[in-house]
């Protein structure tokens, strides 16, 4: 980075999952792994939650999301996420797959984000309840009440912290 630029933080939300392995294990340490990662503060981080695979399948998920503070971009934080992915040994054999890890950028301040690598905010967020209820519980001013009122029916159960 140029260090002549000094960019305000952003805050930014990460949704973390994983349904191979010691998934609660992984999420757990992933959260510190992305504390670790340059430009980034972490400023919270949910309980994990056991929840039921959505438009997926295998075992049951362990779903987290955690705040942090960016002082890169979002494609430096995308980066970041990918390469923890990768570190993880995260296969891709076919669309929501099981996976041992999955890091999706969910909000990247009030950004609104179009492109062939980005989409943010997360496409598929408000109606999930393994990202809402996680969300929620680290950004309540983040997540619409009615939104999460819709997705009440889908298993999403707290783990002891
Ligand atoms: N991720 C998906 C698809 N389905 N289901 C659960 N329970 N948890 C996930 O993290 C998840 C999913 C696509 O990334
Ligand atoms: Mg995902
Ligand atoms: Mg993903």
């Amino acid at each position: 980075m140029n260090v002549a630029v000094r960019r305000e933080p952003v805050v930014a939300y990460v949704a973390l999952g994983a349904n191979l392995g010691d998934a609660a294990a992984m999420v757990r340490r992933s959260m510190d792994a992305i504390g670790q990662l340059a430009q980034v503060e972490l400023t919270g981080r949910s309980s994990l939650y056991r929840t039921a695979p959505v438009d997926s399948s295998g075992p049951d998920y362990i779903n987290a999301v955690v705040g942090l503070r960016s002082t890169g971009t979002a494609y430096d934080l995308l980066e970041g996420l990918q390469r923890l992915e990768r570190d993880a040994l995260r296969e891709r054999p076919y669309r929501n797959a099981p996976r041992t890890l999955d890091l999706d950028l969910l909000l990247f301040g009030d950004a609104t984000i179009h492109s062939a690598t980005l989409e943010v905010p997360h496409p598929r967020m408000g109606t999930r309840a393994f990202v809402l209820v996680p969300l929620a519980q680290v950004a309540p001013q983040r997540v619409d009440p009615a939104a999460l009122r819709a997705v009440a029916d889908q298993p999403c159960e707290r783990l002891p912290d």
